[in-house]
């Protein structure tokens, strides 16, 4: 069995290689820093905490509690925000709890069509699905690639939704919350933004605030444009105690046991790596995305809503039908060391023969690439996606432009030994 063990070493250690020579350009991943990738080999994750801090159903967990306490706390500052959890184990466990906490089986939700990007917890086979509500989708405007307010609001009117869920996984431009917000309070509905993917942005202040907006809750994972663990968060503004308590239930004992106590303990650091860098980070990722958008819009690929700047996010959506689709194109970036996932566009119906594929500037940006460096990876895709040069010649270059960016900025680096020992990707 020991050469079974050390096949799975050999994997995972190729797998670090080649990740240090390719462009990691998946808009749902990102790196984090090399001190908060230290807890995640802390003791921290052998043991269990159930319950929340001072009030747990096991011993151990003093400096747990302490660890949590002011993960909280992090989290309510960053976010500015009254109620903070740390505990959900993924986004899409936080998304299942805030539907035990805000629905119950036979209620009423609307949110954005998987057609249209938005994430699976919605579908009837996800969380909405498990959960058992009834689902309503927003009519969505695909030009502007955006919900259509005036339609929505009709929406809104005609369903009366317990909850109204915003928020996508290709999320260019911001939720129209703001423009919703007298439908929705006419409505009474509870008002939660799945902000996964665009997380590490509205921390940073750069996207929208959608608690100051109209939402009441927002969960998320944290490891897309938040550069932080494999984890969940909740946070909220809660109409009122009984919602506070609600949510807190529902993730524990709702949908977690223990809650990947290593895990909580760099979310600490990821959070506090944020208050201090996040704004700066938040900034370049959007001007790089949009760079990018620019850059391959000018070497002939189809990137969505030129009329808009491409982006107001991290995330692009190319439309590559003419060179032959997104299961083709994302597997000749592959073979050429450019990581990218193909993606349905709002017209498509198969997913596994989309016309799009999706990018994220948000790594690229982690490693401390500049908007100059945009036009260089666009050339990159373009000899790709539009020439197809050979996948070898071009994985060259690609590899040659990786070198000079292997090192993870915006987090607390210099001084720590977790630094040294992890500050090759
Ligand atoms: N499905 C992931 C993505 O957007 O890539 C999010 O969970």
């Amino acid at each position: 069995m020991r050469s079974e063990a050390n096949y799975i070493v050999e994997q995972v250690d190729k797998h670090h290689d080649w990740f240090g020579k390719s462009l990691p350009m998946i808009a749902s991943e990102n790196l984090i820093s090399p001190l908060a990738r230290e807890m995640l080999v802390s003791d921290f994750h052998d043991r269990y905490a159930e319950g929340l801090p001072g009030d747990r159903y096991y011993h151990g967990n003093i400096y747990v509690d302490k660890v949590e306490i002011r993960a909280t706390e992090l989290a309510k500052k960053l976010f500015k925000c009254e109620y903070a959890d740390t505990r959900p184990i993924s986004g899409t466990v936080a998304n299942i709890g805030i539907l035990k906490a805000l629905g119950k089986h036979g209620d009423s939700i609307t949110h954005t069509a998987l057609s249209d990007g938005a994430h699976i917890s919605t579908a009837k086979f996800g969380a909405v699905g498990i959960r058992g509500l009834v689902s309503h989708t927003y009519p969505f405007d695909t030009h502007e690639m955006n919900i259509n307010v005036d339609a929505a609001k009709r929406t809104l009117l005609e369903v009366k939704p317990k909850i109204a869920l915003f928020g996508r996984s290709v999320f260019l431009f911001p939720a129209p919350i703001a423009e919703l917000r007298d439908t929705l309070e006419e409505v009474g509905c509870a008002v939660w933004y799945d902000g996964a993917h665009v997380l590490g942005l509205i921390a940073g202040g750069k996207f929208q605030d959608p608690l100051r907006e109209g939402a009441h809750v927002i969960s998320g994972s944290t490891h897309k444009t938040f550069p932080g663990p494999q984890h969940g968060i909740v946070i909220a503004n809660p109409k009122d105690d009984k919602m506070a308590r609600r949510l807190s239930s529902g993730i524990f004992p709702g949908v977690t046991s223990n809650h990947h106590l290593h895990a909580m303990a760099a979310l600490g650091i990821s959070l506090a790596e944020h208050i201090e860098f996040g704004a700066d980070y938040s900034d370049q990722i959007i001007r790089n995305a949009q760079a990018l958008g620019q850059a391959l819009h000018e070497r002939g690929i189809k990137v969505l809503c030129e009329h808009k700047g491409f982006t107001a996010s991290h995330a692009l959506a190319l439309d590559v039908e003419e060179h032959g689709g997104g299961a083709l194109g994302s597997q000749l970036l592959e073979d050429s060391n450019i990581i990218a996932n193909m993606n349905m566009l709002p017209r498509d119906t198969k997913p596994r023969s989309p016309s799009g594929i999706r990018l994220g500037s948000q790594e690229l940006t982690r490693l401390g690439m500049k908007e100059s460096h945009m036009s260089e990876v666009a050339e990159l895709i373009k000899r790709i996606i539009v020439d197809k040069e050979p996948t070898e010649k071009v994985k060259l270059d690609v590899i040659n432009l990786k070198k000079d960016f292997s090192t993870i900025q915006y987090c607390f680096n210099e001084g720590h030994p977790a630094y040294e020992r992890f500050k090759l990707v």
